[in-house]
């Protein structure tokens, strides 16, 4: 069953991709407490990224991340993404990736001429899975491939306020943060990337995995500066307040189409942290 298959394959492939990642942030090691920083673990400022369209996607939006010492409030809204798969809304993993150059791939990132840039060819610009902007419970790398735990559909709105390490906060200081959404309707490829296979799994379809929209996070605001103020909009919440529309059907949606095994897989995985 063609249609199964493609579902569950983003899943996988960013699983695959969390799992590469991990590694590369164990020797991010920066010395946090060394009070060199501007901003210190009581600085707070607000960083925006607007995202644009990659891979012909028409997704698009923005994101805003409102640090607070080692917390991060984000902010998303997105439209234009793929809309459904079968009876579901379409998953849409959503991550902040760190580490490498800070950008977004241009299109002559695409090595092969198939006329999308896939994550392998982006990953030398925009970096590993920091952190995984989830609906709920956890946020880090592992949770790159937890499709149950995505928004999902063509336009959705999120926010949720989540714990970040030092190496991600100061990538998002820094500008070299990026946030990626990923996940593309088939039907907007070349018909040579319609029918190639994803470079993480040869098991999996190329769109599946493909970024659909990505915008690097640049500061607006310094609270550690005399301006102040930035810190009024910001709402408390904990790791549990995401808001997201649409999610509860998605999740549904992903269950019945069997995603249910890879749901159970994750949360072993999850369990175990
Ligand atoms: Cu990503």
């Amino acid at each position: 069953m063609r249609t199964s298959t493609f579902l569950a394959a983003p899943a996988l492939a960013l699983g695959a991709l969390a799992m590469a990642a991990a590694p590369a942030a164990a020797h991010e090691g920066h010395g946090g407490h060394e009070g060199a920083s501007t901003y210190s673990s009581q600085g707070s400022w607000t960083s925006m990224a607007t995202l644009n369209s990659m891979n012909n996607s028409g997704t698009t939006g923005d994101a805003t991340v409102q640090v607070d010492g080692n917390e991060a409030t984000v902010t998303m809204h997105v439209q234009g993404a793929a809309e459904t798969f079968m009876d579901g809304p379409f998953p849409h993993a959503q991550h902040i990736h760190i580490g490498a150059q800070g950008v977004c791939p241009p299109p002559e990132a695409d090595m092969n001429g198939d006329g999308a840039v896939n994550v392998a060819e982006g990953h030398d610009y925009y970096g590993m899975i920091a952190s995984s902007l989830t609906t709920e419970g956890d946020t880090g790398a592992d949770s790159g491939l937890a499709v149950d735990r995505f928004p999902g559909g063509s336009e959705y709105t999120y926010e949720r306020t989540l714990q970040v390490d030092d190496a991600t906060k100061q990538a998002i200081e820094d500008g070299t943060a990026v946030v990626v959404v990923h996940g593309v309707d088939p039907m907007n490829l070349s018909e040579q990337a319609q029918n190639e296979m994803s470079e993480l799994d040869p098991s999996l379809p190329l769109a599946a995995t493909l970024p659909a929209a990505c915008g690097t996070l640049t500061a607006t605001q310094m609270d550690g500066m005399p301006a102040g103020g930035a810190e009024t909009g910001v709402a408390q919440g904990t790791d549990d307040t995401a808001a997201i529309a649409g999610v509860s059907a998605g999740a549904a949606g992903l269950v019945a189409l069997g995603g249910g095994a890879l749901y159970l897989r994750r949360r072993r995985a999850a369990a175990q942290d």
